[in-house]
Order: structure tokens, then sequence, then C-alpha cells
């Protein structure tokens, strides 16, 4: 009888210390999952670090930018890359808009576009070679403009 209670003693030992053991390696586990998991968010809030990169070449790619002020295109006459996107920006409350002035040479400039409010925008990529001239339909006896495009 006493034999019998030292054994389930045993037993019951081994089965705290087989126990212990496994919550305890399974406490290891958790940490260790618990560790990658912050590695990999640290990874995710270095990644914003790339698109400064890819800002710059944003930037290289984003073009010219013409401003209409005071019923004028300044500047009034832009050189620029085949394939570069020109931004016709109006500063004047008064409305102006963008159109190609020698029908037979354009760049491909529409020969009518809508007219800009305040602060809208207009932009159209050359991808022809030339020197095109465009003006604003309102405005067509002064405010003139001049796109040069070189290769
Ligand atoms: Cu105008």
């Amino acid at each position: 009888m006493q034999r019998n209670t030292m054994v389930t003693i045993l037993i019951v030992l081994i089965l705290v210390l087989g126990g212990g053991a496994v919550w305890y390696l399974s406490q290891q586990n958790q940490t260790s999952t618990l560790e990658d998991t912050t590695e990999s968010t640290n990874k995710q809030t270095e990644t914003p670090s790339n698109p400064q990169s890819t800002d710059q070449d944003q930037s290289q790619s984003a073009g010219q930018q013409v401003i209409m002020k005071n019923s004028a295109f300044v500047p009034a006459k832009l050189t620029i890359k085949k394939g570069t996107t020109v931004t016709w920006t109006n500063e004047d409350t008064i409305k102006h808009n963008v159109v190609a002035s020698d029908p037979s040479n354009t760049g491909g400039l529409p020969a009518a576009n809508p007219l800009l409010e305040k602060g809208s925008t207009y932009s159209f990529t050359f991808n022809e070679v030339g020197s095109f001239n465009y003006l604003c339909m309102p405005h067509a006896s002064f405010m003139k403009g001049t796109i040069e495009v070189t290769e």
C-alpha cells in the first residue's frame, strides 16, 4: 500500500514536472514569436524611408509649370524635353485656357480647351519635338506662349 502511494506520487511528480516543462517550452515559443512580430512591424515602419527616393523620381518626371498671372503666361517661353508634362495653373480671378494657336503645328495640343477658374490647372504631355505656340482663347490678341520641345 505504501509502495503504491510512492509510485503514484512519483507519477504525479513526473506529470507535474513534464507539464511544467511543456508549459515552459510553450512560453519560450510565444516570446520568440512575439519578437518575430515586433521585428516585422519594425520592418514595416522602416519602409516609409523608401518612398522618399520615389518622391524624388516623381519630382523629376513631374514636369514643368506655367502660371497664368495678370493675363500672361509665365514663363512665356518654356523649353522642355520630349515626354515632359506641362501644367498650367490659373492664378487670376478671370478665366483663362490653353489652346494651340497654329492648327498646322500643335504638338498635339488641342485647339479648344475648357476655361480654368482661379486655382485650376491644365496639364498636357508633349511627345513631339518642335516649337509650339499656344494662346488663351478669350485673350488671344495678347495672352500667348510657346513650348519648345527638344529630344
Ligand atoms: Cu486668358
